[in-house]
């Protein structure tokens, strides 16, 4: 008999700055609920956000969490996000890096789970600079830990600070 499915947290970033894009958010979010890869808790509002990166000149996105549970590994998880994305009509090889997207699933956090490899990093590098990404996680789930020990809610705080003292 194996052992039973170890069942972790699962946090997910979306974004969206192409085309109806609170529509196709709905869509990923509705995507991942009829999925049986990941049990869908809460998800956020979504955040009006001026693009970060990129070329000059494109879109506002609208930016969201999701936090939920997931028995399925990180590499998993990637194929049902990018999968989900394809359906949405994302085509990467049209994209430039940090370029406009129709969607964009991003898998910020599985548990305690570590993976560095070339085309996929858990924790996400850059969850902790991203304010895009933590507004929507601190309003879900404040106290979710995050790497370093810290929570969203301390981790978007500390972001604010740090923008006042370069500001
Ligand atoms: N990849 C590696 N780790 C992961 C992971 N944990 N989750 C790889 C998802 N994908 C992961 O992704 C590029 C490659 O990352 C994939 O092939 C996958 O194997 P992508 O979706 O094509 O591009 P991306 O997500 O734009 O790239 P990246 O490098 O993660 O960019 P960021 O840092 O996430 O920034 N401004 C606003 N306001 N809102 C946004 O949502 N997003 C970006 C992208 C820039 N500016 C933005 C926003
Ligand atoms: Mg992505």
């Amino acid at each position: 008999m194996s052992a039973p499915a170890v069942r972790r947290r699962v946090a997910v970033a979306l974004g969206a700055n192409l085309g109806r894009r609170r529509t196709t958010l709905e869509r990923a979010v509705a995507a991942l609920r009829a999925s049986d890869g990941l049990e869908v808790e809460s998800v956020s509002s979504w955040h009006e956000t001026a693009p970060v990166g990129g070329p000059p000149g494109q879109p506002p996105y609208r930016n969201g969490a999701l936090v939920g549970w997931s028995t399925r590994s990180a590499r998993e998880l990637l194929q049902l996000l990018q999968g989900i994305e394809r359906q949405l009509g994302r085509r990467r090889e049209r994209e430039v890096r940090n370029g406009p997207r129709a969607i964009d699933l991003d898998l910020l956090l599985l548990g305690d789970v570590r993976v560095d490899e070339p085309d996929l990093q858990v924790p996400h590098p850059r969850l902790l600079e991203r304010r895009f990404v933590l507004a929507p996680l601190a309003e879900i789930a404040p106290d979710l830990v995050l790497p370093g020990g810290t929570t969203a809610r301390a981790a978007l705080a500390a972001l604010g600070d740090a923008a006042a003292r370069s500001g």
